[in-house]
């Protein structure tokens, strides 16, 4: 094999891996009501917005998303374990839940991709309850008080992490 066909069948590779399964990007409680209450400490944008912002970021760098929202922690689990099979990395938002579930906390650990934390306000600068993340004990990385860019930092260091 000549030196350009090495390097095209190495992009090549590369180029299979990343788009053969997608980065999971999953909301917690409340972050439905994003850009339609506290503007202030969550921005404007809904969570619409950021999906589609995702949408587009992700067929960019070659990457497929599939973005969720839950109230409801047995979902976020269950979306966790779907992404054991069918997910690529998980870049997850777990709102209030951050603070108190050991269970997605389990579940992550169950899962074997890259794990990113996203949070849009910038939780060191609020309540001491929120300076505690279960979820970090996984995260590859974590940030917090980007507004809601972070997602879409995230998403490149995701491609980062699954391109290697
Ligand atoms: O800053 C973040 O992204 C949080 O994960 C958001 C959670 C909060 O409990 C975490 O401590 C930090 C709350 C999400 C609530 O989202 C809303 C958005 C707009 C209006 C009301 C709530």
């Amino acid at each position: 094999m000549g030196a350009i066909d090495a390097v095209s069948s190495r992009k090549l590779h590369k180029a299979r891996k990343t788009m053969a399964k997608p980065i999971f990007i999953l909301n917690g409680p409340n972050l439905n009501l994003l850009g339609k209450r506290q503007p202030e400490i969550y921005g404007a944008e809904t969570l619409a917005d950021v999906e589609q912002r995702c949408t587009a970021l992700a067929a960019e760098l070659g990457l497929m998303v599939r973005f969720h929202q839950s109230n409801h922690e047995g979902q976020i689990i269950d979306w966790v374990h779907l992404a054991r099979d069918e997910g690529a990395g998980i870049i997850i938002n777990p709102g209030a839940f951050t603070h108190t579930s050991v269970a997605i906390l389990d579940a992550l650990n169950a899962f074997e991709g890259p794990v990113l934390e996203v949070h849009i306000s910038n939780v060191h600068k609020r309540e001491a309850f929120r300076h505690h993340s279960y979820v970090s004990l996984r995260a590859e990385g974590v940030i917090a008080g980007f507004g809601t860019e972070g997602y879409l930092l995230a998403l490149r260091r995701m491609h980062t992490l699954v391109s290697a």
